[in-house]
């Protein structure tokens, strides 16, 4: 009712995870614990990002605490949290983030059956400037029982159960699927609860906007190049693309799902694999456009069939509205 400045009917991504587990009768409720951990750490990243320039500004960043010891940085700091809350939540036994470069095998008293791969912090040279950066993430399942090693997470995309990012922007925006549509989430920061805002999210079948990093333009391959060139100067008459890149991932992808487009990072002659990481980047990314109804396409393949073999590889990824997508595959298939 629009006269009613308050809903009361609020849709918390506790209770709404918790409404779409109740449909599996042999859900144990582990993926809700999961996630709630999970929102934690994004609530406490917020938090922290939120304070940085505060904190700058005050001549907090950078000083010394009690023990003698440097202010840690905030991407330093965000995967210690996550590390920590993921664990605790009992429900994980392996975890690869972006700031290790190891995986951490959970120990056996607290060990549960997902693997969480992770960026804890993505986008982090934005924070000073105050641009939007997020936290990404994706989520395997491991066989019951046995031994976890570093093979369960170097699996297709396509494997994982489900996959979420929060962005820490004007808002701080939480979203997530579980392998049956996108759904979006926004803090309330008077109640300390994500509330659904976007439900069941559809990416445009196209968009009018490309993101790509044009300042690489000299060192891509031909059907980058043509691509780009295309958006620019469509040749069917219709008008050109605008192009939007903020060079934070979660703020460019998430632009991408409500309005439509194309999102890349191409290889390039200096970067022959790109830049973005398969598994807490190009995966859970794809995997949300995918949800949405877009695509996501390395290069070569279909990007949630890509087999990982090193937890910290790097694919070239395009991404984005259906039809866009399927334009740069044509341009590679041709050149074949
Ligand atoms: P980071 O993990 O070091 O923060 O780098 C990842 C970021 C992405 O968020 C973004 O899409 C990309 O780097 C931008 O790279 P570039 O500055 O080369 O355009
Ligand atoms: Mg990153």
């Amino acid at each position: 009712h629009a006269a009613d400045a308050y809903r009361t009917d609020l849709m918390t991504i506790t209770r709404f995870v918790l409404n779409e587990q109740s449909k599996y009768p042999e859900s144990r409720g582990d993926f809700s614990i999961l996630l709630s951990h999970i929102v934690l750490g994004c609530k406490f990243v917020c938090s922290a990002v939120n304070k940085a320039g505060l904190a700058k500004l005050i001549g907090l960043a950078g000083e010394t605490n009690v023990q003698g010891e440097e202010q840690k940085k905030l991407d330093v700091l965000s995967n210690e949290v996550f590390v920590k809350a993921l664990v605790s939540s009992g429900r994980t036994c392996i975890l690869v983030s972006e700031e290790d470069e190891e995986a951490t095998f959970v120990e056996h008293s607290k060990r549960g059956k997902y693997c969480v791969v992770f960026d804890p912090l993505d986008g982090s040279s934005n924070i000073d400037c105050g641009v939007s950066i997020g936290t990404i993430f994706g989520i395997y399942l491991v066989k019951d029982g046995a031994e976890p090693t570093v093979g369960d997470v170097l699996k297709p995309g396509k494997n994982m159960v489900a996959a979420g990012y929060c962005m820490y922007g004007s808002s701080c925006t939480l979203v997530l699927s579980s392998g049956s549509g996108v759904n979006g989430f926004t803090l309330d920061p008077s109640l300390g609860e994500f509330i659904l805002t976007h439900p069941d999210i559809r990416i445009p079948k196209k968009g009018k906007i490309y993101s790509v990093n044009e300042g690489n333009a000299k060192n891509w391959d031909e059907p980058t190049r043509k691509y780009v060139e295309r958006c620019k100067f469509p040749q069917d008459g219709s008008s050109p693309k605008s192009l939007r890149y903020i060079g934070s991932m979660v703020a460019d992808v998430h632009r991408t799902l409500l309005y439509g487009g194309i999102f890349m990072y191409p290889a390039d002659k200096k970067s022959p694999n790109g830049k973005l990481r398969v598994l807490y980047e190009v995966f859970p990314m794809s995997f949300l456009m995918e949800q949405a109804g877009g695509q996501a396409f390395t290069g070569n393949i279909r990007a949630l069939d890509l087999v990982p073999t090193k937890i910290h590889q790097r694919s070239p990824v395009f991404l984005g509205s259906y039809d866009d997508v399927e334009e740069i595959k044509a341009l590679y298939a041709a050149q074949e």
